[in-house]
């Protein structure tokens, strides 16, 4: 079966960015920038077949002169003529998925299109579309690997279960569950990074000049934080990798001096960081890291950042959320604001740069925003980043907030626009938000 997979590229939707001041706007994230580690597991699932992954987020970096998404998918059909087009959606990239597959069908209408991801796992009914054939929620690749043999072999795809078919009327699940697919261990599928290697150069961060992977150490997380789609999309679970299967992957990519971390929390289990760290320091394996670590767990354990750090971590991603206590018990973050100074001082020891990440709720007032401009002047991070708190669809705080929400345009569910009312004018708002930028400026997407 010739098969093509298309990551989705990012939605452009800023208000942020849009409303604010000009002196903030070359501080304001513009994109992150990453390769798509669900696509390239999909693709290693199947790759007894023709595969082509094709990673449009890469391809419009590479030169802003891009073809739209339309003549780029009509070109990568036309060329490959596959029997298979998947592709990839979290919530505000999932109408992409649509244009992809529409443009596909409109070509070769007997093509068959499969869509996986965040969104289809927390709301696979809500990806129902005249382009979408199947849906395959949750950690797939094997599900994936079936529909695809069904496929080759003409069989119904009804007898796979626990996957969504297209009845023209909307999706139905087909009956049973999927057999549990080990991810994160006993079934581990290594990502192929080789397709990739045309957008190498595009996947630069904070000024390096070296290019940068994701790769994942757990899957899920332990905590349940109100507003993180992470923790449903696993149902609460959390799955961590072995520490040789991580080894031998840091191993098999000398190409790519920085990595990051894709885990939604990467120090959970101590033992595991420690025994990991022991390994690459014996290993010499000598790699920039990049880790969200929850203020919390640095604060309470600074031994084993300092070990990290000796193994190469320099770069932290703190979701601090915010300073208030208030508004991290409900939040449910589990992590009190007293830990936030506390954090920045273990790795700011441990010359550790620190991005702190406050969210931004929408009934901010003229005086909270200048009470958090305050408090993020007053610490010492060396960056800090400022979005707004978004109610994902599927997340509890979605459930809280639903009778406010005001805009329903999933492209502006990426923490860049508030789609409930705010409490200031709407403009003023996300100037606001804007301006915060201007605080621990710096320009790196990390
Ligand atoms: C890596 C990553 C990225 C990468 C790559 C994503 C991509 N596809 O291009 C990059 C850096 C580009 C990225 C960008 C963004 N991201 Co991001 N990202 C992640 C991260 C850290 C890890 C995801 C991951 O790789 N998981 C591991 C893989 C193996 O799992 P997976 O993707 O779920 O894939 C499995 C299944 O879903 C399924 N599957 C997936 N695709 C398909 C396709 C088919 C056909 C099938 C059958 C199955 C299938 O099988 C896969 C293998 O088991 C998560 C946070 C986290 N820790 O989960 C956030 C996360 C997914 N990102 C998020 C967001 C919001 C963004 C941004 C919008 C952020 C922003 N404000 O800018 C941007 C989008 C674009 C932009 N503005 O630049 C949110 C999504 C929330 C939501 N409900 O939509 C998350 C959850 C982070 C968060 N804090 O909430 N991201
Ligand atoms: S915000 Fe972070 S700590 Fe909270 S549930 Fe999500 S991933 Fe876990």
């Amino acid at each position: 079966m010739k098969i093509l997979l298309i990551n989705t590229p990012r939605s452009p939707e800023n208000r942020i960015l849009e409303f604010a001041p000009e002196a903030a706007k070359p501080f304001i994230h513009k994109r992150l920038i990453g390769p798509p580690l669900g696509l390239m597991t999909i693709a290693a699932a199947v790759k007894d077949h023709d595969v082509l992954l094709f990673d449009t987020k890469g391809e419009f970096d590479l030169s802003s002169e891009h073809p739209s998404l339309t003549a780029l998918v009509k070109k990568l059909v036309l060329e490959f003529r596959p029997d298979i087009v998947g592709s990839t959606a979290i919530t505000s990239e999932l109408y992409y998925a649509w244009e992809i597959f529409t443009e596909a069908k409109k070509i070769d209408p007997g093509i068959i299109t499969v869509l996986g991801g965040l969104h289809p796992t927390l709301l696979p009914y809500d990806c129902f579309h005249p382009s979408v054939d199947v849906v395959c929620p949750g950690q797939s690749p094997h599900v994936f690997r079936e529909v695809v043999r069904s496929l080759d072999k003409k069989t119904t795809l009804n007898a796979i279960p626990g996957i969504l078919l297209n009845k023209g009327h909307g999706l139905v699940r087909t009956a049973g569950k999927p057999l549990f697919w080990d991810a994160a261990d006993a079934d581990y599928l290594m990502p192929d990074r080789e397709p990739l290697k045309r957008w190498i150069s595009t996947y630069k961060v904070g000024g390096s000049p070296f290019p940068s992977t994701y790769i994942f150490t757990s899957l899920g997380c332990p905590y349940k934080c109100t507003f993180c789609s992470i923790w449903p999309q696993f149902k609460g679970k959390y799955y961590q990798r072995t520490v040789e299967s991580i080894i031998s992957e840091l191993q098999l990519i000398p190409d790519y001096p920085v990595v990051r971390f894709a885990d939604a929390n990467t120090v959970v289990d101590l033992d595991f960081m420690n025994t990991l760290f022991d390994r690459i320091l014996e290993e010499g394996i000598r790699k920039t890291f990049i880790m969200d670590i929850r203020a919390d767990v640095a604060s309470k354990h600074p031994g084993i950042i300092r070990k990290m750090a000796k193994g190469g971590l320099k770069v932290v991603i703190c979701g601090f959320e915010s300073y208030r206590d208030e508004e991290l018990k409900k939040y449910r973050k589990s992590s009190p604001a007293s830990d936030i100074a506390k954090a920045i001082g273990v790795f700011h020891d441990n010359d550790i740069m620190i991005r702190g990440n406050y969210v931004i709720p929408n009934d901010y007032t003229e005086d909270d925003f200048r009470a958090i401009e305050d408090y993020s002047a007053s610490n010492p991070v060396v960056y800090a980043g400022y979005t707004i708190l978004t109610p994902m669809p599927g997340t509890v705080f979605y459930k809280q907030v639903k009778q406010e929400i005001t805009d329903y345009d999933y492209l502006k569910y990426n923490f860049f626009n508030s789609v409930m009312k705010t409490a200031l004018p709407y403009e003023k708002f996300h100037e606001r938000v804007g301006s915060l930028w201007l605080i621990k400026k710096g320009k790196d997407v990390i």
